[in-house]
């Protein structure tokens, strides 16, 4: 029951859609002298399952909390102990659908209801004038705030600042915070985003003191005009004082406009120039960027240049912290993004703690700004009550965007606002654009829900095709739905806020869309769906970590491990798509012309030249170094191009001595120092040529004089240095090597683009074709004088389709032909036929076989060092690379096809140190993966640590593989990259050697 002594009335704020009582107006977030005591650290905690289950007189400075437990602030207790038993409830996991049932403003009396208290002392250097100000940066989802006792206001908003004024009940000495937060409220309708439903005090408090005659506000407009390259500054306040530059030598009254010639801030040049804002009370710390953010000529420009956004979507996440991060994390997300030739941030779909737009200005990144919004799950009901359209929930709207646009105002990075994410249409929403272009006329508004775009200024869309994109690109577009609006739509720039699912292996098809953004004016580039996999690191009972996705805490509804769609693990180990989309959108395009023996370097930035780069050449035979050097590139501007010629240094790297290998040619672009986000020498774009092919590749092993002959005598057959089964005609033994022999394979497991799609997933068709589960029926095995010829046909149960499978084996002479391994190769051309309807297409086709697990030790010549795929080939460069197995493994929080690598001449599987292993290559190059488990083990296990090691390394050697497309929200694999079923013919030689 309630307790008695509380008045029901007085938790009316948790349902009730005001956005909170006894606020302060919001203001912009800052650093002054003014004395600021951090209210972080372990207070507290009780949880109350309920409301009907709270502590009466919580809040009283003498009440016993000796026996509650402390709980760190910032956190979310859900994060817990979370890894091994999870004290307070669990994160749980919704994409679209609410976790409650949806009845607006109303919540489950389930309502999960933390009581925090702490205590504290005033500081001695504490004014005895001015204001006293309790500053919450974030606080999920509704919370009342009691100091000493008195009730001094709530809020909700959880990702949004509140601050109370606490003056009147401020004492000298001890002081009792109390505050209570509840886990749904009214809120919760408009926090929806896709992402682990917590709650808590996550983000800092603190108590600020507010000097007399200090600043409240203020609002820093600081121009670029790109003509005359002078700055313009007017700092408005709400307070008289005066603005000082001193680099400019620039003071100024507040409002007072001044002028000086200065370095615009760009995400490529992010020049800040320290400033103060001083009042009789007050001294404020600025850093301002000079920029002009405009929509003109139907495109997005800053200081007159258009944009080419290479962006992500980031949402705040740590594995064992969930939305709490360090400033550190922080700073480690922008130089990963940095690193990888990221240019640009939408903050999906809330704004982040503060201090990362601070370290956005300071190292570089285009902010999408977006507000703490979201009512996707209302489009399950057909948006019947939804929120912004409600004029009910209007001013809970305008309070969330008035408050995101106050707090980040000042940030130079902040090129656009954006309303929230998939709240539908609705005039709220034109109301929030209204207010903010009218606070803000400097930054356009971004909101992707109303594709008839009529209050915003860029068109955004998410995970329109490369089709759809391209006729956007051309202004070719369908017409709006409403067709007033149709001319404003066609007069704006484009951009697709989310594109590349970046779930588990994927995305495909990013080069694709790179080419269109650089081919239309128009289209502005976009944002990765999305950063981080939101997986919370647990343990096994056995102690082996894992990160859980959703339902692994026994939620009623949830989504599964949709929520592990980002470019780095939880970890922010890279992931390879995100190795990928670093080459797609490399911002400087080096291309060799081998004949003319030249480099051309295009600029694809679109302010910085070139200057802080080194461009560098190496020649590789095989993937062994042969030459290296620099290579003198002017300074290329932004947009344009310089074409060198080698160097003689090159040239003779080029035409040393004839090599019969493969000899290559990389050229890279490094970072000429060190950058505040990345050594000297960093990498940032590169190109390879081949320059020789190499010898050709023997095209068939000698048969007659001198190969060995074949010798069938009852269950086995010697072919050379192999040995095969004669009933089933595979390969069991090659040489000293047990081998459980190649045979035909087309399965793959599922990937998470695999198993979605908009129309129907290729695994379910896959899996109703029986592509998991097909038979091969041996016709014959026919040994004849120089080989072996083994005939199958491979099919499913119930099925009249099948694929003929024909194998020819034939040995290479004793004592080698000069190929590699030529002790005892065998050289097995398989012919593939498909017989019968196929309307399916195929994972890949190609051959499975096995050997001991000993050889784990495993190197190849081909392209890597990452796995690619069809279309995520992009990133792999050709080389001679090694790796144990484990290393080849890409740790997918939910296991699926990975680790295939591509355009393979040879590889090699030896024992870790040394001895006889198996080679394998072939004329034409193919893929290889290798594996402590089958793909059917890989496709039935839901976390890596359901993976067993057995005694068996496990080969996929591919002719040819579907590529993986981005199906799991978004377009599927493009035809160029579907395989079909057609008549095919491969080569792979078969070798044991020492090693
Ligand atoms: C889109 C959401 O905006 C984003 O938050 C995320 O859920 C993403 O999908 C999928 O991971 S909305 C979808 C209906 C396209």
């Amino acid at each position: 029951m309630l307790s008695d002594r509380l008045d029901p009335a007085s938790l009316k704020y948790v349902e009730s859609r005001d956005p909170g009582q006894g606020r302060l107006a919001p203001r912009a977030r800052y650093r002054s002298d003014a004395v600021a005591l951090d209210l972080d650290g372990a207070w507290r905690f009780r949880l109350a399952d309920s409301l009907h289950d709270l502590t009466p007189d919580f809040e009283a400075p003498d009440h016993d909390d000796t026996g509650w437990e402390r709980l760190p602030v910032p956190s979310s207790w859900q994060m817990r102990d979370v890894a091994d038993a999870p004290r307070h409830g669990t994160p749980a996991y919704t994409n679209v659908v609410y976790p409650f049932p949806v009845d607006p403003p109303r919540v489950p009396d389930a309502n999960p209801t933390g009581e925090y208290r702490r205590e504290f002392t005033l500081p001695p250097e504490w004014p005895g004038t001015g204001r006293g100000v309790l500053r919450f940066e974030g606080v999920d989802s509704a919370f009342a705030v009691f100091l000493n006792g008195v009730r001094l206001g709530d809020g909700k908003g959880s990702r949004l600042p509140t601050e109370f004024d606490a003056t009147d009940v401020l004492r000298p000495g001890r002081n009792v915070l109390a505050v209570r937060v509840h886990q749904w409220s009214a809120g919760s309708y408009l926090e929806d985003q896709d992402m682990w439903w917590m709650s808590g005090i996550f983000r800092s408090v603190a108590l600020l003191h507010r000097p007399q005659d200090g600043v409240g506000d203020f609002f820093v407009h600081a121009d670029y005009d790109h003509l005359t390259g002078e700055g313009t500054l007017r700092v408005d306040a709400d307070a008289t004082g005066r603005v000082t530059v001193p680099e400019l030598g620039l003071d100024v009254a507040v409002g007072e406009r001044a002028t000086a010639p200065v370095g615009p801030w760009t995400a490529e040049t992010p020049r800040l120039y320290d400033a103060e804002l001083t009042t009789a009370g007050e001294r404020v710390r600025l850093r301002i960027g000079f920029r002009t953010v405009t929509v003109s000529g139907g495109l997005l420009r800053v200081n007159g240049t258009p944009l080419l956004l290479r962006g992500v979507n980031r949402h705040e996440w740590d594995p064992d912290t969930g939305r709490t991060l360090t400033v550190e994390t922080m700073r480690q997300d922008i130089e990963l993004m940095k690193r990888h030739n990221i240019n640009a941030v939408r903050t999906s779909h809330y704004p982040p703690d503060g201090r990362f737009l601070d370290l956005c200005d300071e190292l570089g990144l285009w902010v999408v700004d977006e507000c703490d919004l979201e009512t996707h799950g209302f489009h399950l009901n057909d948006w019947r009550g939804n929120p912004s359209a409600d004029p009910a929930w209007r001013e809970a709207l305008l309070d969330r965007m008035r408050r995101m646009v106050e707090r980040d105002k000042n940030h130079a990075g902040v090129i656009m606002w954006s309303l929230g994410n998939e709240s539908g249409t609705g005039d709220n929403l034109r109301a929030m654009a209204d207010w903010s272009h009218q606070r803000d006329p400097g930054r356009p508004v971004h909101y992707e829900g109303d594709w008839d775009s009529g209050y915003v200024d860029v068109y955004s869309r998410m995970y329109a095709d490369h089709a759809e994109t391209d006729r956007i690109g051309h202004g070719t577009e369908d017409p709006t739905t409403d067709p007033e609006l149709d001319e404003h739509r066609r007069s704006l720039p484009f951009i697709l806020c989310e594109y590349g699912h970046a779930m588990g292996n994927g995305p495909g098809g990013l080069s694709e869309y790179q080419r269109l953004f650089e081919q239309h004016p128009r289209l502005q580039g976009g944002f990765i769906w999305e950063w981080i996999d939101h997986g919370v690191r647990r343990r096994t009972p056995e102690g082996e970590e894992f990160f859980a996705y959703g339902g692994d805490f026994g939620e009623v509804v949830h989504d599964g491990n949709f929520v592990a769609d980002g470019l780095v693990f939880p970890d922010r180990t890279p992931s390879p798509g995100l190795i990928e989309y670093k080459k797609v959108v490399e911002p400087v395009a080096i291309r060799v012309d081998a004949a003319a023996r030249t480099v051309s370097v295009r600029n694809g930035l679109d302010f910085a030249g070139t200057g802080q780069l080194r461009f560098h050449w190496r020649v590789e035979d095989e993937g062994v170094p042969a030459g290296q050097g620099e290579l003198a590139v002017p300074v290329v501007a932004a947009g344009d191009s310089a074409v060198v010629s080698w160097p003689p240094e090159l040239s003779g790297a080029a035409d040393a001595g004839a090599v019969g290998a493969e000899r290559w040619l990389t050229v890279s672009a490094r970072l000429a120092k060190d950058e505040p986000w990345a050594p000297a020498g960093h990498e940032v774009a590169w190109f390879q040529a081949a320059l020789t092919t190499g010898a050709p590749a023997p095209s068939a092993i000698r048969s007659g004089a001198g190969a060995p002959a074949l010798r069938a005598d009852g269950a086995r057959i010697t072919l050379g240095d192999g040995v095969f089964d004669a009933r089933t005609g595979r390969l069991v033994r090659l040489g000293a090597l047990p081998v459980e022999g190649p045979r035909l394979d087309v399965w793959r497991a599922p990937t998470d683009n695999d198993l979605r799609g908009r129309r129907g997933s290729d695994a379910e068709k896959w899996r109703a074709a029986g592509l998991d589960r097909l038979e091969h029926k041996v016709l014959s095995v026919e040994p004849g004088d120089t080989g072996l010829t083994v005939t199958t046909r491979v099919a499913a149960a119930g099925s009249d389709a099948a694929l003929s499978a024909v194998y020819r084996w034939s040995a290479a002479p004793s004592g080698g032909d000069g190929g590699a391994g030529g002790a005892g190769r065998l050289r097995l051309t398989v012919e593939v036929r498909p017989a019968g309807v196929w309307d399916v297409t195929l994972p890949r086709l190609g051959l499975r076989a096995a050997v001991p697990a000993a050889l784990s030790a495993v190197s190849w010549f081909g392209a890597g060092p990452h796995e690619a795929y069809p279309d995520t080939r992009a990133a792999a460069r050709v080389g001679r690379f090694a790796s144990d197995v484990d290393g080849l493994q890409t740790p997918y929080l939910f296991p699926q096809e990975n680790g295939s690598r591509t355009d393979v001449r040879w590889v090699r599987l030896g024992p870790a140190g040394g001895g006889t292993g198996l080679r394998l290559s072939g004329p034409t190059p193919f893929s290889f993966a290798a594996r402590p488990w089958t793909s059917e083990e890989l496709d039935a296990a839901a976390h890596p640590t359901e993976l067993v090691r057995g005694d068996l390394v496990h080969l996929t050697l591919d002719a040819a593989r579907q590529g993986v497309g981005s199906a799991s929200c978004g377009p599927g694999v493009l035809p160029e990259y579907r395989l079909l079923a057609a008549p095919t013919v491969f080569t792979v030689d078969w070798a044991a050697e020492e090693a």
